[in-house]
């Protein structure tokens, strides 16, 4: 494994480990990924409100994050297929421990691709039953403008987020408003037919309900 050295955000609970993964991790965790799109096909999610995200989601492990008319929620099944979310890949359940350290395992990898011109608004991730555990975030394929403030308001600021750049939300920055401004399109040859993959590892359930 690769040196996952981690530097100084500036920014208490936002931990950034830029380079974490190598070429060849990134190109086996993408592997994975695509090879679960078989069974999970990236499909494109509705806000509450009604609009289609620039953004293709799917999921891996036991629940799966998903956004439609009724809103957002986890849930064990794929929205349009039905059937369960693939399993999180053992290089993704690896990573979590060696950086986080967090008492329970994810039970849940947000997976969202964008291609050419797709974006992310910024958001707070609060949909987990516990917010006290991180979200881990692995970026793949083409580099990212990141934009990143604390949960209260006020200044942000942006960094990039590279192929095999990983980032987790923790403690103080667990509730961060954070979003994707653009995509550098043509900054990876990673991803076959361009653009970016972000995984985002989570605890979803109750404590309570962990098997
Ligand atoms: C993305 N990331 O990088 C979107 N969420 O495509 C996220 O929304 C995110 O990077 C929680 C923690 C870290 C993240
Ligand atoms: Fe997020």
């Amino acid at each position: 494994m690769s040196a996952r050295a981690e530097i100084d955000t500036g920014m208490e609970g936002f931990r950034f480990w830029p380079g974490a993964l190598s070429m060849s991790e990134q190109a086996d965790l993408l592997a994975e990924v695509l090879a679960a799109e078989a069974a999970a096909p990236f499909y494109q999610p509705m806000t509450p409100g009604g609009r289609p995200f620039s953004v293709r989601m799917t999921g891996l492990g036991p629940l799966g994050w998903v956004s439609d008319r009724s809103g957002y929620r986890y849930q064990s099944t794929h929205p349009v297929t039905g059937s369960n979310w693939p399993p999180i890949p053992g290089l993704l359940l690896a990573l979590w421990r060696d950086l986080t350290g967090a008492d329970q395992p994810p039970d849940a990898c947000l997976v969202n691709l964008y291609r050419e011109g797709a974006k992310m608004g910024l958001h707070q991730d609060r949909d987990e039953a516990d917010l006290t555990a991180p979200v881990l975030s692995v970026s793949l394929g083409d580099a990212a403008v990141f934009r990143i403030g604390a949960a209260g308001g006020g200044p942000t600021r942006s960094l990039k987020l590279s192929s095999g750049d990983v980032c987790a939300l923790t403690g103080p920055a667990r509730l961060a408003r954070h979003g994707i401004d653009r995509v550098i399109a043509g900054s990876s040859s990673l991803v076959p037919g361009g653009g970016r993959i972000n995984l985002t590892l989570r605890v979803a359930a109750p404590a309570s309900q962990q098997s």
